[in-house]
């Protein structure tokens, strides 16, 4: 018999990375759109991603809520990933009216952001705290395949607090993770029940034999001897809980020849530097540094956390559904499984038939080839504006809005492209202006980020510390910060920049441009409060790998993911 699992088909979310992950470890995929198929299923995955109220309404709405829990009920196995898992409880603060299904006793909280981003984004810990066999003094097994030296890849901003013991005393067993001083649970199971708060399918190898140990029905087996030495909650926070994110980032465009290609700029001049002899003034060829699809690969294998595609020039005059783009990201998440971000062109569109296709129509399409996070660029520059121009009111039809409200925030990343502009006192700008230890050209001691759009080709009257503002209330879930100044130098990140725009918002900053070796990773991670730092033409150019880099901050005490 051919080893199949059953998905329920009912919200809207990157549910390809699912499949091929189950795929890669050996089972086929059935889907259950009609609920009465799920008495037929012999192992069932509920995955969920995004908004707690939207998911367990669309599981109402599909007519799924009574027969998945008849389902969990007839003791067949049952796994919930992320808001699969948050589902099982009581309810959420995130939609204080929508119930879950009540099959574990609690209620999810949200991540207290005094004193860290939310959401919590990144690779954590699931290491056994107690277990309910311990309580009766039975013989410690592992879970499910989990290890507590693992690392496995969150993206949520609720969360079930984790109070010792008292899920325990009611036969679950709990896998937990701390984040700043919160323990919370990470993955839960009891007898034909699992469910993570982790997504298994974007966590690597370990997150692939999560799945294969469920499918298996390997929960209680012994996976290994490393495992039967279960971490308490206290070793767990002595792992260090979230790690440093490394991310490799891929800006993808077609060259002359109409390849698509990786490319990488100087302060995003992607073309060859040619000689006088043979120079045009367009300059030279486009750099080709690669193909998309292989390098994300090789940068999987090396352990990037997450793999972000720029798509640079947004290929105008491509139908949007054939858009090569789509295309990469299939291919890609087929080998790839850490979080993969598409950025370039996510906006409202229109079709070369004339038919105006909608950013989220878009962003659907990024979703369903394979995209975990869309990155937006000159359009959040737009949106900001009128958000401003509104008297910092929201207009409810933003990309961003409409995009973080049907997948979540965490699904929606705005790329900024800022650019130093120097003055000799702040009173020579109305823009916030910071006091730089890189004086400008004339010896300017200050300088204001202008933001700019269209791949920096045009700048616009706002500041990085505006944008940043306004694009947090809009709903954006995580900020990638490059610099115009810094790219493609190998100079190291602009620290100035970082530390003032995580200074402004609450939600994790990804520090972009200017990283040249490994040392550039610890400085930025040692002198901002950086939550991810990204990489480009340093790997493209095989200087360093990002084994290497990781290696390197690990040496040195800082938390990384180091497991495949
Ligand atoms: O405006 O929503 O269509 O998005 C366009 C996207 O394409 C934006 O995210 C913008 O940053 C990006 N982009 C546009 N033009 C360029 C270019 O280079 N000519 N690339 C470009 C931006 C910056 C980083 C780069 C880091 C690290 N590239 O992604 O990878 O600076 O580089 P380094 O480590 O080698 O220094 P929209």
């Amino acid at each position: 018999m051919s080893k199949t699992v059953h998905l329920l088909d009912y919200v809207a979310g990157n549910v390809r990375s699912l499949v091929n992950a189950i795929e890669k470890v050996g089972y086929q995929v059935i889907w259950i759109r009609d609920p009465a198929d799920l008495s037929k299923a012999e192992r069932v995955i509920l995955p969920g991603v995004g908004h707690f109220g939207h998911c367990l309404q669309g599981l109402q709405t599909a007519g799924f809520t009574g027969p998945l829990k008849e389902y969990i009920a007839s003791s067949k196995p049952f796994m919930g990933i992320c808001v699969g898992l948050q589902g099982l409880f009581e309810g959420s603060e995130e939609d204080l009216h929508t119930s879950g299904l009540g099959i574990i006793p609690g209620t999810l909280k949200r991540f207290n952001d005094a004193a860290k981003p939310v959401p919590h984004i990144g690779w954590n810990s699931a290491a056994t705290a107690i277990r309910s066999t311990q309580l009766q003094g039975q013989q410690e097994q592992s879970l499910y395949g989990l290890l507590p030296e693992n690392k496995y890849y969150y993206v949520h901003s609720y969360a079930v607090p984790y109070v010792k013991g008292e899920l325990e005393a009611q036969g679950w067993d709990v896998a937990t993770a701390r984040y700043g001083e919160e323990d919370f649970v990470g993955a839960i199971a009891k007898g034909n029940i699992f469910a993570t708060q982790f997504h298994p399918e974007k966590s690597g190898e370990a997150g692939l034999a999560v799945i294969k140990a469920f499918l298996d029905g390997t929960n209680l087996a012994d996976a290994g001897s490393s495992t039967v030495a279960a971490a308490t909650a206290t070793d767990n926070a002595g792992r260090g809980g979230l790690t440093r994110r490394v991310i490799a980032c891929l800006d993808v465009r077609a060259n002359d020849d109409g390849d698509l290609v990786v490319t990488k700029g100087d302060q995003y001049d992607v073309r060859e530097r040619s000689d006088s002899s043979t120079s045009t003034s367009a300059g030279g060829q486009v750099r080709n540094l690669g193909k998309p699809v292989d390098l994300a690969r090789r940068y999987y294998e090396s352990g990037a956390d997450e793999i972000t595609f720029l798509n640079i020039t947004s290929f105008r005059n491509c139908p949007v559904a054939d858009t090569p783009m789509l295309e990469i990201l299939r291919r890609t998440s087929e080998s790839v499984f850490v979080p993969l971000t598409i950025g370039g062109g996510i906006r409202d569109v229109v079709d070369v038939d004339g038919k105006t296709v909608s950013a989220l129509e878009v962003a659907t399409m990024y979703f369903k080839s394979g995209a975990d996070k869309v990155s937006i660029g000159s359009d959040a520059v737009t949106a900001a504006e009128e958000y401003y121009s509104r008297g910092k009111r929201l207009g409810g039809t933003t990309a961003i809005e409409t995009i973080s409200k049907a997948y979540g925030n965490q699904a929606v990343v705005v790329s900024i492209d800022p650019r130093r502009v120097y003055v000799s006192t702040p009173k020579d700008t109305e823009r916030h202006a910071i006091k730089t230890a890189f004086p400008g050209p004339n010896g300017e001691e200050y300088c204001w980020y202008q933001c700019t759009v269209k791949g920096g080709r045009e700048g616009r009257d706002m500041d990085v510390q505006e944008l940043a503002a306004a694009v947090e209330a809009m709903g954006c879930g995580e900020i990638l910060l490059n610099c115009i100044d810094k790219d493609g130098t190998n100079s190291g990140f602009d620290l100035e920049l970082i530390n003032e725009v995580k200074r402004t918002v609450k939600i994790p900053v990804i520090a972009s441009s200017g990283a040249g070796n490994p040392g550039h990773f610890l400085e930025v991670f040692e002198k901002t409060a950086t939550d991810a730092a990204l990489g480009a033409g340093m790997f493209h150019r095989g200087e360093y790998t990002v084994a290497q880099v990781k290696d390197y901050l690990a040496e040195r005490g800082l938390v990384v993911r180091t497991s495949r």
